[in-house]
């Protein structure tokens, strides 16, 4: 694999957000920074500092239930050593909002505290959510508003009114998440982000993809890689490996050959529905 790349997926929606967060960057007390627990350092957004300037985050770990818990912990520790404040959840099954609330609380203290030493009242925290595609920001913030959302309503922006939801007496959040991606040079981290997440066709071709994905598994989890689709050894080529997995997966087209689209599709479908559990990508080395 060539190390470099200069992909940039989506740069309408990068240029939309930079715009968003530049300019409405002084009504937000807090940013909610998403990343995929499988891949908490590719599907993090290297430079995105560069944006949010000073203003304290939360960094919340998605899809938990579906990572290898023990080497996401060492990037969970590897953030938390940097200063971040890590959340790690599970959206689907088991969300607990406390924690993100009482956690926002603690950042917005200090706000507070200058407040009230001013005579002034405490203020509501006003929050954003940013990530890439698919971390789950949607998904979050549905599940942070629950059944009882009330909109509390426009409020001019610089370039439009900006939609503001009410979670509770003390935080509100801005309704629409910020989409960006990172801007990565890396191979490894671009071939991470279409095993896992979203993924343009034009951009990296899908047997590649799916090749990387094999290799992975073999390499971290052989024994997905054989629970799964009864593949134990791979090969250079991948012939032999796609030939087994079309087999056991009953990917045959005309004459009882093993058709590699299908194997393609299926490893992928595998992946986004949430089949292929306790897999982490990234690997924290030292
Ligand atoms: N298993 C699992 N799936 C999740 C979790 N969070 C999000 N998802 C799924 O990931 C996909 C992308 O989520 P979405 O909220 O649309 O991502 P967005 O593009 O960042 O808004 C959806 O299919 C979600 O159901 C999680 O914690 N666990
Ligand atoms: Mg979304």
């Amino acid at each position: 694999m060539d190390n470099k790349t200069n992909i940039n997926w989506y740069p309408g929606h990068m240029t939309k957000t930079k715009r968003l967060i530049k300019e409405h960057l002084n009504l937000i007390d807090v940013v909610y920074e998403v990343i995929d627990a499988r891949i908490p350092y590719s599907s993090k957004i290297v430079d995105i500092d560069n944006y949010l300037e000073n203003k304290p985050k939360l960094l919340i770990m998605t899809k938990t239930d579906l990572c290898d818990i023990e080497e996401t912990n060492k990037w969970v520790k590897h953030y938390e050593n940097m200063g971040y404040k890590v959340i790690k959840v599970d959206l689907i099954n088991n969300f607990n909002i406390k924690e993100i609330v009482d956690a926002t609380k603690e950042l917005m203290k200090n706000v507070n505290a200058n407040r009230i030493e001013k005579g002034m009242k405490e203020r509501k925290t006003r929050v954003l959510v940013v990530g890439i595609p698919n971390a789950g920001k949607s998904t979050l913030i549905n599940r942070l508003v629950g059944k009882k959302a009330t909109n509390v309503g426009n409020k001019p922006g610089v370039t439009k009114n900006l939609n503001w939801i009410r979670i509770n007496d003390e935080l509100e959040l801005l309704d629409s998440p910020g989409i960006l991606w990172p801007k990565f040079e890396d191979q490894r981290v671009a071939y991470n982000l279409a095993s896992l997440t979203a993924i343009k066709e034009e951009i990296l071709p899908i047997s590649e993809v799916v090749c990387y994905i094999i290799k992975t598994l073999h390499t971290y989890y052989p024994e997905i890689l054989k629970d799964r689709y009864g593949l134990t050894e791979i090969d250079e080529d991948f012939i032999e490996a796609f030939d087994t997995i079309g087999r056991a997966r009953g990917c045959l087209g005309k004459g009882g050959i093993v058709d590699d689209d299908k194997v393609c599709d299926i490893v992928l479908s595998d992946i986004k529905n949430g089949l292929l559990k306790g897999i982490t990508f990234d690997r924290y080395e030292n």
